[in-house]
């Protein structure tokens, strides 16, 4: 429905043209014959054609000159702008690099302003894609954004949406980080695409994340699904010039056609099961046919290659101008197009496979050909098993020469992290440290935030930092087995993500932990986005169930540092849950806050 909208806009738009051109002639036509016409009836016309262009004509430059301006756009900001001009209603995210910048580029947008589209963020993941899919339900557009193990914490609302399938289009975008440059592992999501068999959208370049974002859910709306779109850490961070398109309107309010849909009861599952399972070969046919996907046709059939996403830009590097000698499949839209694949089978003696992430399409062709072709990839060791790739590793793999590059000056050799000099945590673990001093040590289990810091020198307070919110179930754990007192790190937003739940653990069997909610009034990992449960921890944890008398709030302040040894240790002697809010603002979010205000 929306592409026969488009082509209908392009004939009405191109029709136009040719009517303002005829009228531009007539004009000619009785200047340069000087005809005498009626000057009642000549300015009458000439009025008409001014309202008229004024209507249509001046909407349609603009849209030109709008779509012939290129933006040099980040591709986290690409997919921001493709889905506010897809006609999207709603972006429900949680902060998470190298997702984050998606969600603020839309908070900052005009159009989004003026369209009033839902842009604040969400407690943590699965709240966000639950939410989304709600929007989504009342027929609306929306998106949801998040970092890769952000899908792990939302994976049972993706799994179970694929079975609803969609009313308005959602597009679930997540970014993974090969490398880990700024998580605790480097999961591909792609997986998570094939296990809930949904359509997976992998950009090879900005534009095409820009296309996909504003594309995207009309294909949800074609498959009735959520649709994915991965990127990962270099297409999101990386710069290049983007041409836009159209902005779409929204879709309006509208209920399902069928009124249990997103009924999930068994009888009902079942069915929508079996509806999945059948739309599988759709999703093939449109990954066959899809723009984004193509067999591109070399002379030496030495080698095929199979280039997915932004790994198809690395190979592009070194064959500028279409050079390339090796025939190449050329994938951004999955389930895998087995046409282009049994062609490049076909035709040529030995496959490489270049993916970004895990192996995932190279298993998948091993046991694809029943002739035994030979793939090479990340699990022969033609390219590195993990991290990564980049125009360098894929030359090496494609027995390229390749530049070494120069050695990095000491200048700016690798220092490790610290926390800010000033920074609240700091305080909070001096005085920890001393409490703790009287007890033997590995008692402090931390949760993912700027304190996580706490692992290194000269602080060394910490034990462990696993996954969001397993600070407070850990050191319960810990504390079944006999740890006691056992002693849980974590901050308020990763609190309000996934704490709470463990608190309500704790507490209902009562167990000899001390709860440690550093509040600094922000998430400042990812940049100093709003903590959802701003202002209301001691509520919160008193409507747990923590008792009041053992909840205490103190300023992390050098002058303060006696006073929160003092609660430390009485709160570690004591045999129950007890939580102590050392609560400061983040220092940078303060001085930005300041900065924005003036
Ligand atoms: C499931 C998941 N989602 C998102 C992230 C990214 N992330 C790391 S720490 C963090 C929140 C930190 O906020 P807070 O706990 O308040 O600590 P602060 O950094 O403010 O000290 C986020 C969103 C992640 N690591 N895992
Ligand atoms: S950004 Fe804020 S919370 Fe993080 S280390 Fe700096 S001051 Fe501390």
């Amino acid at each position: 429905m929306p592409m026969i909208r488009g082509i209908a806009r392009n004939l009405f738009f191109e029709a136009y043209i040719v009517f303002f051109l005829v009228q531009c002639s007539y004009f000619q036509f009785f200047f340069r014959t000087n005809l005498n016409m009626n000057l009642l009836f000549k300015t009458r016309l000439m009025q008409l054609f001014s309202i008229l262009n004024e209507l249509i004509l001046v909407p349609i430059l603009k849209l030109k000159i709008l779509t012939m301006q290129k933006h040099l756009f980040l591709g986290v900001e690409a997919i921001g702008q493709g889905a506010i001009d897809g006609g999207m209603s709603g972006v429900y995210s949680y902060p998470g690099t190298p997702s984050t910048e998606i969600t603020e580029f839309i908070q900052e947008n005009q159009i989004a302003e003026e369209r009033n589209i839902h842009r604040k963020w969400s407690a943590n993941e699965k709240t966000a894609l639950e939410t989304a899919l709600g929007m989504s339900y009342a027929g609306k557009r929306a998106m949801s954004c998040m970092k890769h193990v952000g899908l792990n914490v939302a994976a049972d609302i993706f799994v179970n949406a694929a079975m609803t399938g969609v009313n308005g289009g959602l597009v679930v975008t997540v970014a993974d980080d090969p490398s880990m440059h700024s998580s605790q592992n480097e999961q591909d999501s792609r997986f998570y695409g094939k296990f809930a068999m949904i359509p997976v959208l992998e950009p090879s370049s900005q534009q095409e994340a820009y296309d996909m974002a504003r594309d995207g859910f009309a294909l949800s709306e074609l498959t009735k699904v959520p649709v994915m779109l991965r990127i990962t850490t270099r297409l999101a961070h990386s710069r290049a010039g983007v041409a836009r398109k159209d902005v779409l309107p929204e879709n309006e309010l509208v209920m399902p056609t069928d009124p249990r849909q997103f009924i999930l009861l068994p009888a009902i599952a079942r069915r929508k099961y079996k509806g999945l399972l059948e739309s599988q070969s759709l999703f093939l046919k449109l990954s066959e046919e899809s723009e984004y996907n193509r067999y591109e046709e070399g002379t030496d059939h030495s080698l095929g290659i199979v280039a997915c996403g932004i790994a198809y830009n690395y190979l592009m590097e070194h064959f500028p101008g279409g050079t390339c000698p090796f025939s190449v499949v050329k994938v951004s839209q999955y389930p895998l197009p087995e046409n282009y694949i049994n062609r490049l089978d076909q035709e040529c003696d030995e496959i490489l496979v270049l993916e970004e992430g895990a192996p995932m399409v190279e298993e998948m062709l091993k046991g694809f050909f029943s002739n035994g072709t030979p793939i090479k990839g990340r699990l022969d060791g033609t390219l590195p098993r993990d991290g990564e790739l980049n125009p360098d590793i894929v030359a090496k793999a494609l027995g390229k020469e390749m530049f070494e590059g120069f050695d990095i000056p000491d200048v700016v050799a690798n220092r490790p992290p610290a926390l800010c000099v000033g920074c609240g945590h700091q305080d909070a673990y001096l005085a920890m440290n001393e409490a703790l001093a009287d007890y033997s040590k590995g008692r402090v289990f931390s949760d993912i935030g700027c304190y996580t810091l706490g692992a290194l020198p000269p602080y060394e307070t910490i034990s462990s930092c696993v996954d969001m919110g397993a600070s407070i179930t850990m050191a319960k754990g810990a504390a079944d087995a006999g740890l006691i007192p056992a002693v849980a790190m974590i901050g308020d937003s990763t609190f309000a993500h996934s704490g709470i739940t463990g608190l309500l653990d704790a507490v209902n069997e009562k167990s000899s932990i001390t709860i440690v909610i550093s509040d600094n009034e922000s998430i400042s990992m990812t940049g100093g986005q709003d903590s959802s449960a701003y202002g209301r921890i001691e509520s919160i944890c008193i409507g747990v169930g923590v008792d009041p008398a053992h909840i205490h709030t103190i300023v992390p302040l050098k002058k303060n540092h006696e006073e929160m040894v003092r609660l430390f240790r009485e709160e570690f002697a004591y045999n129950g849950v007890s939580v102590i809010i050392p609560r400061r603002e983040c220092i940078q979010r303060a001085s930005s806050r300041k900065r924005n205000k003036k």
